[in-house]
């Protein structure tokens, strides 16, 4: 038998979790998350653990996720970092941005500077996780405080990823459109969750129609609009808006037994000195369609409000201000939704969306992907797969094209674990 393929084969793991979930007298229902799957949708190069009958899938109906709130402590910032006009990364908060309240109908056209004073980050650029790993490695001592002898892995979290990436599984079972691909590799135990571009999404990037490219363009001008570069200035509507700049925070928190590093970009902040600590002060900024008809209102409640709470609940940001825009791109009204109001506020829509599913299914996917990934290796990833309306399924690659750990990160990260052992000076 191929050593790879044994190796990896989920098949007598398989057995011991089914053993393992039945002696822990748990109801049989829990396990109908979990059925043989025998289609294989990647058969692709050096596809690992392609016995059929090893290969189990993570239902996303909603109705399997309707129990009590899992347990999410609040989100701690440990850090955040900074990528300059040209992506540069940097350990510091030197994009940060302060927000200056607007006027609450301003009137701020978001077309203007679309043609002469916009400098686009290049989309088809994949940068993975990189810039989190980078961050980790200048900041090690920040996420294991108790010191290494302690823990014999690299990092004392389970998970590592962006935000967006949680944002997307938080929104799984509510979403009839758009399907992902989460590439996970495990090394020195913690599981690196990091997403691959779908053929769909690839297509669609590709084929933009200008208005669309220009409407993108909005969200970040509506930005420009409302973000002072220091506490004292004021928003410059005539400068450049550049798209490769980000602020972006780096928090822990736990889900149920999961514990979680995340990163994720932060529009501004409360310019007030007096404001609460990060991630309290933090303001999502966003654009949307004005609603005029009671349909695009319970459409904005269904869909609009559903991933506005779920990326801001993630790292713990308060609240999101909202630039209300006509046809032609005109911000005519502002209003700031508060992120602990908002499931008060879709309770009157009939069959809405839930916080508890969301939170239950990425809880249940975390515990699936560690039954899964069991092979701890920077060269293995393991690709999860989901489209609507179908079960999560898996395959697994060895030095495949979706290998994303770099290797400074894993020379780095098995240089430091070495030297955990030897005597400090
Ligand atoms: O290359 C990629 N496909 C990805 C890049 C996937 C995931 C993240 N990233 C990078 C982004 O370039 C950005 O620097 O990570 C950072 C943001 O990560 P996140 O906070 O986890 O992402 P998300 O919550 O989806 O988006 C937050 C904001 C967006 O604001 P709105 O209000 O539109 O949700 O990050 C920005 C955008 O302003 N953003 C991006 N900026 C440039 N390129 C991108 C992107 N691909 N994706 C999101
Ligand atoms: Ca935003």
């Amino acid at each position: 038998m191929d050593p790879h393929r044994s190796s990896i084969s989920c098949h007598s793991h398989q057995s011991s979790y089914k053993r393992q979930r039945d002696d822990s007298g748990r109801s049989p229902r829990e396990n109908k998350h979990f059925r043989t799957n025998t289609q294989h949708q990647y058969r692709s190069e050096s596809a690992l653990g392609q016995n059929p009958l090893s290969c189990r899938t993570l239902s996303t109906r909603r109705e399997l996720y309707e129990r009590d709130f899992p347990v999410y402590k609040q989100p701690v910032e440990v850090g955040c970092f900074s990528l300059d006009s040209e992506r540069r990364f940097f350990n510091d908060s030197r994009q940060m941005r302060y927000y200056v309240e607007p006027d609450r109908n301003p009137n701020f056209n978001l077309r203007d500077g679309y043609r002469d004073r916009f400098i686009k980050r290049d989309d088809s650029v994949k940068e993975r996780l990189d810039h989190i790993l980078r961050w980790i490695v200048a900041n090690k001592s920040k996420i294991n405080p108790t010191g290494a002898a302690a823990s014999p892995r690299a990092l004392d979290v389970d998970f590592v990823t962006w935000r967006g990436h949680l944002t997307k599984l938080l929104t799984t079972p509510y979403e009839t459109r758009e399907g992902w691909l989460l590439a996970v590799t495990r090394f020195r135990g913690t599981f690196y969750i990091s997403e691959v571009e779908t053929e769909a999404a690839r297509r669609e990037r590709e084929n933009r129609t200008e208005r669309h490219e220009e409407m993108m363009y909005w969200g970040y001008k509506f930005e420009q609009y409302t973000c002072a570069d220091n506490t004292h200035s004021l928003p410059d509507p005539g400068g450049v808006v550049n798209t490769n700049e980000a602020f972006c925070t780096v928090v822990q928190t736990r889900l149920a037994d999961h514990r979680l590093l995340f990163s994720g970009e932060v529009d501004c902040r409360d310019k007030d000195p007096k404001a609460p600590a990060a991630p309290a002060c933090y303001v999502e900024l966003k654009t949307s369609a004005e609603i005029c008809t009671p349909k695009q209102r319970s459409n904005f409640h269904r869909f609009k409000l559903l991933k506005w709470w779920a990326q801001s609940f993630l790292p713990g940001v308060p609240r999101v201000v909202a630039g209300f825009r006509d046809q032609e791109g005109v911000v005519v009204s502002v209003e700031t939704f508060h992120i602990s109001k908002i499931s008060h506020l879709i309770k009157n829509e009939y069959n809405c969306w839930k916080p508890t599913v969301c939170m239950n299914f990425c809880c249940d996917f975390l515990s699936f992907v560690k039954r899964v990934v069991t092979e701890d290796s920077p060269r293995v990833v393991y690709l999860f797969s989901w489209d609507p309306y179908k079960d999560v399924t898996y395959s697994a690659h060895r030095d495949s094209q979706y290998c994303f750990l770099p290797h400074w990160y894993v020379e780095e990260m098995t240089r430091s674990e070495d030297s955990q052992y030897e005597p400090k000076a």
